[in-house]
């Protein structure tokens, strides 16, 4: 059960994109049948997608933490799961990944039981209680992707810490030699901080090289505007195209003004062997190695971004690439995977009703 902020392949789903995809890969792998349910307009390679019409729903992060539950009229979310409800039967499981009340609220409804990959840290007290109570009545259906992630909702002891996804790591090529430019990736939108990228990149004459899908027009108009000159805007590319360019970087910028909740970006910039230059916020704080893969500067401090990228020399790009294999493996992450969905799976021999 995708986002409901936008079709698979828009770009708009953010990490979710890569996680979902990456997911679906490796569990058709290992055997598994998978439907994916999401707006209409989705494509992922050649799964079969139930395309959902409907309207889709606010995006989270724009959201006050005290906001009511709000749906839109005919809301792209209602349709996707009643459509879930009508073909319960013939799953095991349900993946959910939107971060949404309404999945959550449902889940004592269905019958199938349901996996809530939550992707995002407490964002609005409303869902952060439906949330609560499914992590309570429904014990180890909550799974995320960092400690510091989880440490943001009350019930951070009933989650399952299970990253934010897994790489195919021949997607990626190991670069030794990168040009003299920075990279930025990432839903172009506040709560990722482009400003200070922008402005360390300005700071160091680095040419910032930035790719993502622009979600909020007026604050990248803005930045256009401050920083001309100092970035190359690239658009939103696939994994093959973005690898490429990411891969011929002195090193990728996070620069979360919010608790990222992991950080897809990483380790795809890590399995490129690029380092990694990012506050000391959120999921970074787990996946950087400071001083061996990337540095963990002092979070909203551009002088912090500046002064690492002059301590790039000291870093060993192959140390990242490495490190992307030994703990970023889609083999690696679908194990983990696998058995939480296995530990919520009812499977007849063992609670056969009399
Ligand atoms: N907002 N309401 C809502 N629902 C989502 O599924 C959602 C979101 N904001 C962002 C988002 N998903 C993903 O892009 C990030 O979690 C990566």
């Amino acid at each position: 059960m995708s986002t409901s902020v936008g079709a698979l392949g828009s770009g708009l789903g953010g990490g979710v994109e890569l996680t979902v995809k990456n997911l679906a890969i490796e569990m058709h792998r290992r055997g598994h049948e998978i439907q994916l349910v999401a707006p209409v307009g989705s494509e992922l390679l050649d799964f079969l997608i139930a395309q959902i019409p409907g309207n889709l729903q606010t995006t989270a992060q724009t959201q006050e933490i005290s906001d009511p539950i709000a749906m839109p009229a005919d809301p792209v979310l209602a349709n996707m799961w009643s459509h879930a409800r009508h073909v319960q039967a013939k799953y095991d499981l349900i993946f959910n990944i939107a971060y949404d009340w309404l999945p959550f609220y449902l889940t004592p409804w269905f019958q199938t039981p349901i996996a809530h990959f939550i992707s995002m840290g407490s964002l609005i007290s409303a869902l952060d209680q439906e949330m609560g109570k499914v992590a309570i009545d429904f014990p180890g259906s909550i799974g995320v992707c960092s400690r510091t992630q989880a440490a943001t909702f009350e019930f951070a002891e009933h989650c399952r810490i299970l990253g934010g996804a897994g790489l195919d790591l021949g997607v990626y090529e190991y670069r030794a030699n990168p040009s003299n430019a920075l990279a930025f990736l990432g839903r172009i939108s506040p709560e990722k901080g482009l400003e200070d990228a922008l402005a360390a990149a300005k700071a160091t004459g680095l040419i910032l090289k930035i790719m993502g899908k622009v979600q909020d027009e007026a604050y990248w108009q803005r930045l256009q505007s401050e920083y001309a000159g100092c970035f190359e805007y690239c658009g939103f590319l696939d994994t093959a195209a973005m690898q490429q360019i990411v891969g011929d970087c002195r090193a990728l910028l996070m620069t979360p003004r919010w608790v990222e909740a992991f950080g897809n970006v990483a380790i795809e910039a890590l399995a490129c062997g690029v380092p990694v230059i990012s506050y000391a916020r959120g999921g970074p704080t787990e996946i950087v190695r400071d001083g061996v893969t990337g540095f963990l500067v002092e979070p909203d401090s551009v002088a912090g971004l500046v002064k690492a990228i002059g301590r790039l020399g000291e870093i060993d790009r192959s140390a990242c690439r490495q490190q992307a294999e030994q703990e970023y493996s889609l083999s690696a992450w679908g194990d983990q995977i696998e058995s939480w969905f296995d530990s919520l799976i009812v499977t007849g021999e063992k609670y056969i009703d009399y």
